[in-house]
């Protein structure tokens, strides 16, 4: 008979092959504990971030500058809500619930990207959203199509899609910007100005300083470091910024040959920690219109589980009946 030991070594031991095989683990297979928390950890934070991420470009959805601008960023704000259902859709296939989920964010233990505690100020902030932010998330998350926990790698498919048309809507505005007035252009480099920076930042801290490369690195679920893919993104939006003519504020920018990537000046760390420790320009606005938002809701979310008891009552009520036929 083989016992709870040689069980727990057998399963552990297909867990790595199927790792090594490239494989995907899937929501009934058995998995370590560390490997669980860390996709919670990371697939959840991933939705806030697509959920909070609705709120600076919804505010310029009434704002936007033509009808055909309005419908093109009303599709993507609901691109972000679903991006949003289907990661928290892998996150509940790992057992998590999507009410502790919320939870966590709302009591500050769950974290959401940097960047979207900053501010769209002007209609070119969502151009430069679209560019930057959404090329960021695409190098970010192109790898993660190949995470070794399938229900996120297959979110991860549709959600790149999704992706590519968010940053040609951005790109399209910074160079209808960019080709504009001298003060749509002034407009399009200020946005460019402000949302730089804040964009490295995205990736995550320095590898040296990631707490979680080095598991995540075992598990295949990240496939690259943090200063590799901001790397691979700076190296696509300099020749970008050159097609817009517009300057990237950094007066260090410069072009290496011998490595043959851009070189960068230094990363305001201090303030990432600050944004990301819940002292942004925004993080306090962000979380209190979340929580405004998810009580004005509570109605609707209380409709719908009645509704489902009472489907539920009506279908064993049926089947009993037919059951005594
Ligand atoms: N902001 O060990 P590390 C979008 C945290 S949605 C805040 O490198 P990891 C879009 C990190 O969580 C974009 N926190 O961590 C939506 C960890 O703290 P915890 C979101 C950050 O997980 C709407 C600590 O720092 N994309 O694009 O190995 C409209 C140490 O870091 C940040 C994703 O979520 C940050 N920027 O690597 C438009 C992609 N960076 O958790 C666009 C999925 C790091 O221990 N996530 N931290 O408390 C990932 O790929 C990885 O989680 C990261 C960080 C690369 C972000």
């Amino acid at each position: 008979m083989v016992d709870a030991a040689d069980a727990l070594r057998d399963a552990q031991s297909r867990f790595e092959q199927r790792l090594t095989r490239d494989e995907r683990v899937e929501p009934k297979d058995w998995m370590p504990d560390g490997y669980r928390r860390t996709l919670i950890r990371q697939i959840s934070q991933h939705a806030h971030s697509e959920v909070i991420g609705m709120q600076p470009e919804g505010s310029w959805i009434t704002r936007a500058p033509s009808l055909e601008r309005k419908l093109i960023l009303l599709a993507k704000v609901q691109d972000e809500g679903g991006h949003g259902l289907y990661l928290y859709g892998a996150a509940e296939t790992l057992g998590a619930s999507r009410d502790d989920m919320i939870d966590a964010l709302h009591e500050g233990r769950a974290k959401y990207s940097s960047i979207f505690n900053y501010p769209a100020l002007t209609w070119a902030d969502i151009g430069a959203i679209g560019w930057l932010v959404d090329s960021a998330a695409i190098v970010n998350q192109i790898p993660l199509q190949r995470c070794s926990y399938g229900p996120y790698a297959r979110a991860m498919v549709r959600i790149c899609k999704e992706e590519s048309f968010h940053q040609r809507q951005g790109y399209d505005i910074m160079l209808t910007l960019a080709r504009g007035t001298a003060a749509q252009k002034a407009m399009a480099q200020d946005a460019l100005n402000r949302w730089w920076w804040p964009t490295l930042m995205m990736f995550g801290p320095p590898d040296a300083e990631s707490d979680h490369n080095s598991e995540s690195f075992a598990w295949k679920i990240k496939r690259y470091g943090n200063d590799e893919l901001r790397q691979k993104f700076i190296d696509q939006a300099v020749p970008q910024a050159e097609v817009l003519d517009l300057t990237i504020p950094d007066p260090e920018l410069a072009w290496d040959e011998a490595s043959g990537h851009y070189r960068i000046g230094p990363i305001d760390w201090d303030e990432f920690r600050r944004v990301v420790a819940g002292d942004g320009p925004c993080n306090r606005q962000r979380l209190a219109h979340h929580r405004r938002v998810r009580e004005d809701g509570a109605w609707v979310r209380e409709a719908v589980e009645a509704h489902a008891d009472k489907t539920r009552a009506r279908g064993l009520r049926a089947r009993v009946g037919t059951g005594s036929r």
